[in-house]
């Protein structure tokens, strides 16, 4: 093993907090069904495609339950990408099975659902699970993108489940990943396997909650690293009084991260993607209104300030969204004319093809980010929003904008005119929040989520959600149970075609998070009100160690 660092040797002795009734009866705890559920939308197509599992009841974990518990073979994958805390659900998960017999077994399928379609999996130990323990990254058996949502997939994960045994599939991803366990699920009913399949709510993007999943895991940790480099930023900024920083925040599609990050350390600018798609602005728009800012705190004498930009964002503007949905399926259509060309041949070939908008659109931006629209999809035949550098665009566009507001100056009044100051940097915060080690937040939550997902294989159920309510009481006070996941599904257009999926939770301007934000916006622009929340604390007094997002408080407030 390589040497490890000393707070990770700290952190093995951390014991994760669980919900008292998991600390009093174990994973024996009684699951006690609740009123029956329905879908969020489209109930009668959701019904027919997922028969066996639709209308369950949610349930809550209750004391007083003993039961003898044969040996449990069970299977665990992480989905998609990386988020704090995952190491943590896979302990719990263990630590559960073998709490309710010593003879469980928990097979790690390696790479993600790939693992489980190619039967490629190490079997978990004490020994290894110990050495992971309260550790971020998923680096224990890793994650991966494969799609698993085909017959002939679940036709193979059940041939090999019956080879080892396995009689329970535990997926811990986001709303993709949990979409496909649901129909993996109900695959498992109609043949008759007898293989349980329950799923875990995973992704530091947020976007996977409703009444009953309260958060994904990963989110907390993930805001906070974000922040801590945020503000280390802004006092940076506050102390050259130089430069502003254009600074783009993760966050697939939603803009929870950008948010919350918002929330916790005053921004001058914080861009919501939901609101930039509601209120129908234009990229050009998006520009002014913060050229209008740097000018105004340039005149107080601020030639400094940071804007938050959610990764999302370029999806959210509708001129950008229109173009990048013709290009989605423009280089779908040439895909193989179009991977033989080079980057300049590609821009000339796709222009001579976008429709009049969409070509002012792409006109409008700058040359580094249009060869961006048109690099390598993801699988699935999306554009790789992650890779498009919309933090260097806007720092462009309103250096271009300073500029000629500065020219208009010069010509008014003359060479000595009064001009506008403006020099930026950009930086791109992602992948240095995903891996990071587990607030002791996101270290409880995630145990307890598995720990919880062992107790609903206990119960015998399939086709649920470990769900794991009131995070923002102490850990004790927690509500353990289950839901199932066609509770969360709506039908929506996918490549032409209606499909089931988990409905991704987008902010909500009504929400309390936002309406937050919006009182103090102009406040912390025009003014200089940066909090600097400092490194995650794992040791230390609760207010500090324990404290979880301000999202969560306000949503429970
Ligand atoms: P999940 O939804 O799978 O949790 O992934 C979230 C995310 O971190 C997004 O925020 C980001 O756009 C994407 O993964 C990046 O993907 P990749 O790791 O493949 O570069």
């Amino acid at each position: 093993m390589n040497q490890i660092s000393p707070l990770q040797q700290a952190r093995y002795d951390y014991q994760p907090k669980l919900p008292s009734v998991f600390m009093e009866c174990g994973p024996f705890a009684a699951a006690r069904p609740g009123e029956e559920t329905q879908s969020v939308a489209d109930q009668e197509q959701i019904k027919a495609l997922f028969p066996d599992t639709y209308g369950l009841p949610a349930v809550t974990f209750v004391r007083n339950s003993t039961f003898d518990c044969p040996p449990i073979k069970a299977a665990v994958i992480l989905s998609g990408g990386q988020a704090p805390g995952g190491h943590n659900v896979i302990a719990g998960l263990f630590d559960g099975l073998k709490a309710l017999n010593p003879d469980s077994e928990l097979f790690g399928f390696l790479g993600g659902p790939s693992g489980l379609i190619d039967n490629k999996y190490i079997k978990l130990t004490e020994a290894l699970v110990d050495e992971y323990r309260n550790t971020g990254g998923f680096d224990m058996i890793c994650s991966g993108r494969t799609k698993l949502e085909t017959e002939e997939q679940f036709a193979q994960v059940a041939r090999n489940c019956a080879e080892h045994g396995i009689k329970a599939i535990v997926i811990i991803g986001g709303d993709d990943s949990n979409t496909n366990a649901c129909a993996l699920a109900q695959y498992m009913l109609t043949h008759k396997t007898g293989v349980q399949v329950i799923g875990c709510p995973k992704t530091i993007d947020g976007d996977l909650k409703n009444a009953r999943i309260e958060v994904s895991f990963g989110f907390d940790t993930a805001t906070k690293v974000y922040s801590e480099l945020i503000g280390n930023i802004m006092r940076d900024a506050n102390s050259s009084r130089k430069y502003w920083h254009f600074i783009k925040l993760m966050g697939r599609s939603a803009s929870h991260i950008a948010l919350e990050c918002a929330l916790q350390t005053h921004p001058n600018v914080c861009l919501i993607s939901e609101e930039v798609e509601k209120k129908g602005m234009s990229l050009n728009q998006i520009v002014d209104e913060i050229t209008a800012l740097v000018v105004a705190r340039a005149e107080r004498k601020m030639k400094y300030g940071v804007v938050l930009i959610p990764e999302g964002l370029i999806e959210f503007i509708p001129e950008s969204k229109v173009l990048i949905a013709e290009l989605n399926d423009f280089i779908g259509k040439h895909k193989e004319t179009f991977e033989g060309l080079t980057p300049d041949g590609k821009l000339e070939y796709v222009v001579k093809h976008l429709s009049p908008a969409s070509l002012q659109a792409f006109e409008s931006m700058p040359l580094t980010i249009r060869k961006q629209l048109l690099a390598d999809r993801d699988p699935h035949g999306n554009v790789q929003v992650s890779r498009i550098e919309t933090e260097k665009m806007l720092a462009l566009l309103v250096e271009e904008h300073v500029a000629d507001i500065n020219r208009v100056r010069v010509a008014q009044y003359g060479k000595n005119a009064k001009q506008v100051a403006f020099s930026s940097q950009t930086h791109f915060f992602g992948y240095e929040g995903r891996c990071s080690a587990p607030s002791n937040f996101d270290a409880d939550y995630c145990y307890s989520l598995g720990y919880t997902a062992s107790a609903l294989i206990g119960a015998g159920k399939t086709g649920y959600m470990a769900s794991v309510r009131h995070l923002s009481c102490p850990a004790q006070d927690w509500e353990a149970g289950g839901i199932p996941l066609t509770m969360m599904m709506n039908m929506e257009t996918r490549h032409g075609k209606a499909v089931p999926v988990i409905k991704k939770a987008l902010v909500e301007l009504n929400g309390k998070p936002f309406k937050t934000f919006a009182k103090h916006r102009e406040a912390w622009g025009i003014g200089t009100e940066y909090v600097y929340p400092g490194p995650i604390q794992y040791f230390g007094p609760s207010a500090v160690c324990d404290q979880t997002t301000i999202t969560l408080r306000l949503e429970q407030a």
